[in-house]
């Protein structure tokens, strides 16, 4: 038993590489959430833009705010211990009747990392039920590594259009819809994917990548991640800072440096040097 995630759950992670629905922030947090978020797009005046979707708890209290949120942490503890980073965090955003989808993959391919331990807590901060295009997992596809083609796809949200080449159909997807304020948890080599947008409202997930102090980046000789709980003994990532208020200069600033570095690894590889728009 952990303390926040039955036995069963657990079990059902480890066999499966996935566990969901569960419990994550109120209902009443994450609608609030989806306000500041659509309060910062009103005033850029467009929605959030690929810099800025991602490591954004550097730049906003309130998404440091859900990443340190204990109830979550306990469960990320039960699974992966109890010294964690979050290296990153996406807001994965489809809009209302649109043709934006997820192609299938499997993130350890592209994230550089050095083990398999990393979790993805996908938060719902809008109903994803699966005509809002919510993901789904194929169960024990943590156990291996597949191959992956890159499509660069105009309508696939994934950097490089990543595509799985194996035939879904015959592997038994698992849809994870999701309640607004549940998450689903799967693991960094899970091949998960999600389909078109199909309803009036905006489809808004919250995607946070826990995973323990000993991993090392291997495609970047500077990284960085956000301590949230327990001790670092290792410091293979520089530990992103706190923001003490929205956009403050200080945070933009480790922002773009933080951004240049997750770029660099999940548009390139390592070998080019790309500028972020931000
Ligand atoms: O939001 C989605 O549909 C996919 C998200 C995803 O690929 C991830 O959280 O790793």
């Amino acid at each position: 038993m952990g303390t926040a995630l039955t036995e069963d759950q657990i079990a059902h992670y480890r066999e499966h590489g996935f566990v969901s629905p569960v419990s994550a922030i109120s209902n009443d947090e994450a609608v609030a959430a989806r306000a500041k978020l659509e309060a910062h797009e009103a005033l850029r005046g467009h929605p959030i833009d690929a810099v800025e979707r991602s490591k954004s708890y550097v730049l906003f209290t309130w998404v440091d705010a859900i990443m340190r949120n204990d109830g979550l942490l306990d469960a990320v503890e039960d699974l992966i211990g109890p010294n964690i980073l979050c290296w990153n965090s996406i807001f994965w955003i489809k809009e209302a009747n649109t043709p934006s989808f997820v192609g299938w993959h499997q993130d350890l391919t592209y994230w550089g990392l050095d083990n398999d331990e990393l979790v993805t807590v996908w938060v719902a901060l809008s109903p994803a039920s699966e005509a809002a295009g919510c993901m789904s997992v194929l169960p024990g596809s943590h156990l291996e590594l597949l191959d992956h083609v890159e499509t660069y796809h105009d309508d696939n949200l994934l950097s490089r259009g990543q595509e799985l080449t194996i035939d879904i159909g015959d592997r038994n997807p698992a849809p994870m819809p999701l309640e607004t304020g549940q998450a689903s948890f799967h693991n960094v080599k899970s091949a998960h994917g999600s389909g078109p947008n199909t309803t009036d409202d905006r489809r808004i997930g919250l995607s946070l990548h826990y995973m323990p102090t000993h991993t090392k980046q291997l495609l970047a000789e500077w990284d960085s991640a956000a301590l949230v709980r327990g001790v670092d003994e290792f410091n293979h990532f520089e530990h992103a800072p706190r923001p003490t208020a929205d956009l403050h200069p200080d945070a933009v600033a480790f922002h773009r440096k933080a951004s240049k570095t997750l770029r660099q690894i999940v548009y390139e590889g390592a070998e080019k040097n790309v500028e972020p728009t931000l």
